[in-house]
């Protein structure tokens, strides 16, 4: 039995000697390994975080004293030293471990969002709410990489922080120094400068030894030099800059140092106030594939770089092509240059590139700030991070009607990331947008055609959105219908019953359940509207000639282009009825993008059965005769 077997809870590490939680540390990080590269998953953020994490857990008293991991994705470490070793081997796997910590799982798990730059202001409240409810003696701790202190949130609750002078909360920034790349900006600079820098002692010892045996200048020199140490401070060690917020700066120490660290904890959760620990680590620690991995020291496995035939590698090709025509066309990343498939176009075209920190909300308002100075900004972000910047699209960008293009990465289901990463949201907020225009491209042809398309609107927003992973085969239209492509018509003598409009990547899906319709005697008209917003009018007039109206998304159904599809047909007094499919709104748990779609119904097989039902329940007799015989040989009712 390995002594990380023995370990059932937090209880457990109090007692074990230096030695053993050296042995400790090596044997998670040989289960991080084995673990993740068979399920996948965030390897060296958690490399990095062995030691900081068993320091953690024999400083504080969790659950009683709060943890909170900023992002989530560095919590395995925090996952096996609170009693869940048994289960690792099934992290990120249907019905097993979360990738993030999860309530459901363990007291000891408090905040899953996993979207990044949350933790201070948790923990802000929390302390405050400890206080306030008299039970002074909880510590709050907060674990915020240098990556997530790149966005604003974090610097909302430092100010904040800072003038709660008594919550008694330790902020651990592990810094190590990237991102999924390198962290960028000022900040990053600032810590950046500590880390690289000769500890400012070092300087002062030089200032004490050699210049007081220089004649003349010697003495009185090193007076003002003393007088203004605060001031050499500043330049040799900016954590001033946290210091001059009000805030107890501790560090930088070394991270992988588990007793340095462990001391260092016990003096900020002892301090009684707010307390800012500056920790170094290196990302992916323990293991030189991670350690000298030049793209992002496998921050994931597998890469989430833009591989090719990914949706994201094909929007990143036509990106360049794109910038080689259009010289005012730049492209802007919250600090995923490669999973969004970017990274081409940065090397073609550097200077037209912003990396903008985990800052989605700055990220669009800076594209607005580009447009208006007359550039084409592309801000490539995933789906459900463009939640955090919904009144920047709304008020900064659509307002003033600027010309921004929001390409959206893993819209819809995204997979064993979980609730806080399906990409289900977007197709509904952004049906808010006035003036906005949503493209759901179906296949890589499309990709390129509709982002083209959206570069080329200059008085107002534009989406492009497409899912996660590989894009499938080609499909062309057999005709338009206005602005939309008509992908299958019915054919076989079958009359015109069902129109079937598919968003994206659901055009395909359309086509499978009209095959299957076609074998109950249903025939199926399949549109793929290309853009989703505006809904093309052509639509109203084309319900009209058939009995049901279908719409499939893959996105969450309140509010998305169904709904939009809806209220076109009854502004135009269309009384075909409409059937409108998508994700269900609730928060839908992890596993395999297949999996999860099987579970919320959206198949060929669960989408064609409900079909014929609804048809056949509009029809008695004939159709329902044929329909009862079922897509899969089991009756339909
Ligand atoms: C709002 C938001 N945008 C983007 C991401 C995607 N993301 C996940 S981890 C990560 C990098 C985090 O860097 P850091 O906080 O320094 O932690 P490290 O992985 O380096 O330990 C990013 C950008 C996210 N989780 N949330």
């Amino acid at each position: 039995m390995t002594l990380l077997e023995c370990i059932k809870g937090p209880e457990d590490l109090k007692g074990l000697s230096q030695d053993q939680l050296t042995r400790l540390a090596g044997e998670i990080r040989d289960l991080l390994i084995e673990t993740t590269t068979r399920t996948g998953g965030h390897l060296g953020p958690n490399l990095g975080v062995v030691e900081l994490t068993i320091a953690i857990h024999r400083v504080f008293d969790s659950p009683r004293d709060k943890i909170v991991f900023d992002t989530g994705h560095q919590a395995y470490v925090h996952k096996l030293l609170t009693g869940r070793v048994a289960e690792f081997g099934t992290l990120r796997q249907r019905g097993g471990l979360t990738g993030y910590p999860s309530r459901a799982e363990s007291e000891h798990d408090l905040v899953e969002n996993s979207h990044a730059s949350t933790s201070l202001s948790y923990a802000d409240g929390l302390a405050k709410a400890y206080k306030l409810r008299g039970e002074p003696d909880r510590t709050v701790v907060a674990v915020i990489g240098d990556g997530a202190l790149t966005g604003g949130m974090a610097w909302e609750a430092l100010n904040n922080i800072a003038a709660a002078k008594d919550s008694r909360l330790v902020m651990i920034v592990n810094d190590n120094g990237w991102s999924y790349q390198p962290t960028i900006g000022g900040l990053a600079e600032h810590l950046a400068a500590i880390r690289v820098n000769p500890r400012y002692e070092h300087v002062l010892d030089y200032i004490k030894t050699t210049l007081p045996r220089t004649p003349l200048v010697g003495p009185p020199l090193y007076g003002t030099l003393h007088r203004v140490k605060k001031g050499i401070k500043d330049v040799i060690q900016p954590q001033v800059m946290f210091e001059d917020l009000g805030l107890k700066y501790v560090g930088p120490i070394d991270g992988h140092d588990e007793r340095l660290v462990e001391h260092a904890l016990q003096r900020a959760r002892d301090f009684g106030g707010p307390v800012l620990l500056h920790v170094i680590t290196k990302k992916g620690f323990g293991y030189p594939e991670a350690e000298q991995n030049e793209v992002d020291c496998l921050h994931q496995v597998p890469a989430a770089g833009a591989l090719p035939g990914t949706w994201s590698r094909v929007f990143g090709d036509e990106m360049v092509a794109i910038g080689a025509r259009r010289p005012d066309v730049v492209a802007i990343t919250a600090a995923m240059l490669h999973p969004t498939g970017l990274a081409q176009f940065a090397a073609a075209y550097p200077d037209r590139v912003y990396d903008v920190g985990i800052a989605e909300q700055h990220a669009v308002t800076s594209a607005a700030g580009l447009a208006m100075a007359g550039l084409h900004p592309v801000v490539a972000v995933y789906s459900t991070f463009l939640n955090r910047a919904f009144d920047q699209t709304l008020m900064d960008v659509a307002l003033h009607q600027l010309p921004v293009t929001l390409v959206l990465d893993r819209a819809g289901v995204t997979g064993p990331d979980g609730a806080s990463h399906h990409g289900m949201w977007d197709g509904s907020i952004m049906q808010l947008v006035p003036g906005m225009k949503i493209a759901a491209p179906r296949d890589a042809t499309r990709v390129a055609e509709l982002l083209n398309e959206a570069v080329e609107v200059s008085d107002g927003p534009t989406v492009v959105r497409f899912p996660k992973g590989k894009v499938g085969g080609e499909v062309e239209a057999v005709a338009k219908l206005g602005g939309m492509d008509v992908l299958a018509e019915p054919a076989g003598g079958l009359g015109p019953d069902v129109l079937l409009a598919g968003a994206g990547v659901m055009a395909l899906t359309g086509l499978e359940i009209a095959g299957r319709l076609a074998g109950h005697g249903i025939g199926v008209t399949v549109v793929d509207p290309r853009w989703t917003k505006p809904v093309d009018a052509a639509l109203a007039g084309a319900a009209r000639q058939h009995r049901l109206v279908v719409t499939v998304e893959d996105n969450g159904r309140v509010g998305g282009f169904g709904d939009a599809v809806a209220r076109l047909l009854r502004d135009h007094d269309v009384d075909v009825p409409v059937k409108t499919f998508g994700l269900p709104q609730e928060f839908l748990s992890h596993g395999t993008r297949d999996q999860v779609l099987d579970e919320v119904g959206l198949t060929p097989q669960h989408l064609a059965r409900q079909i014929t039902e609804a048809v056949a329940r509009r029809t008695p007799g004939d159709v329902r005769e044929t329909a009862t015989a079922g897509t899969e040989g089991q009756p339909v009712e």
